[in-house]
């Protein structure tokens, strides 16, 4: 059975940024959601119990017809959210260091480059997806739920939940000014040791 981790730090702890509301609805009530989902769906099928969600996703295409759909939407947004709790932090915010540091100068120059270049990818998601750092530096998005294990890719470094259930409450509709605050709780030395592990 899949369970919705527990937080790092408290509701509140991102409240300069991202209300205790939004993270007590996001975290309690939508990522419970997908999990709810994504255990109905496993339970129909034992051979698939026990599996971990990355498996499920990257075999998404041989998955049983009639809970392909399911898991990926739920598991997608299952292994999505278990990311994105980490890469939040109430220290968070500046930028990264090290060998990712220069990959991001590398590729875009500046880091302010790079932020400009990524908010501009989670503007430019029509709906709901999400926005991505990959290995290779190349920003990409997806749209609902997708994993993009299940494309073939290689498990994201960092990613922005562009939901509006992520930002609603907070910043209406204004998805530019969240992704600007985004900014200010961003985990880096999570993010650093997912680049080495890639190296
Ligand atoms: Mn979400």
């Amino acid at each position: 059975m899949f369970s919705v981790p527990a937080l790092n730090y408290d509701y509140d702890a991102l409240s300069d940024y991202i209300s205790a509301d939004i993270m007590q609805l996001h975290h309690d009530k939508h990522h419970q959601g997908y999990v709810d989902k994504l255990n109905a769906a496993v339970e129909k099928y034992p051979e698939l119990q026990g599996r971990a969600v990355e498996e499920l996703l990257v075999g998404l295409n041989s998955l049983p017809d009639d809970i392909r759909t399911t898991v990926r939407n739920n598991g997608g947004g299952h292994y999505n959210h278990c990311l994105f709790w980490v890469w939040m932090s109430p220290q968070g915010g500046g930028q990264p260091s090290g060998p990712l540091l220069e990959a991001i100068l590398q590729r875009y120059e500046t880091f302010e480059t790079f932020q400009e270049e990524f908010a501009a990818k989670a503007i430019s998601v029509f709906g709901s997806g999400w926005v991505w750092l990959q290995p290779n530096m190349d920003i990409i998005t997806t749209p609902n739920q997708d994993s993009l294990l299940s494309s073939g890719e290689p498990a994201p470094l960092l990613g922005l939940d562009v939901w509006e259930h992520a930002y609603y409450l907070d910043y209406k509709n204004k998805r530019p000014e969240y992704i600007k605050a985004w900014w200010n709780v961003v985990n880096w030395p999570v993010v650093e040791a997912r680049f080495d592990a890639t190296n």
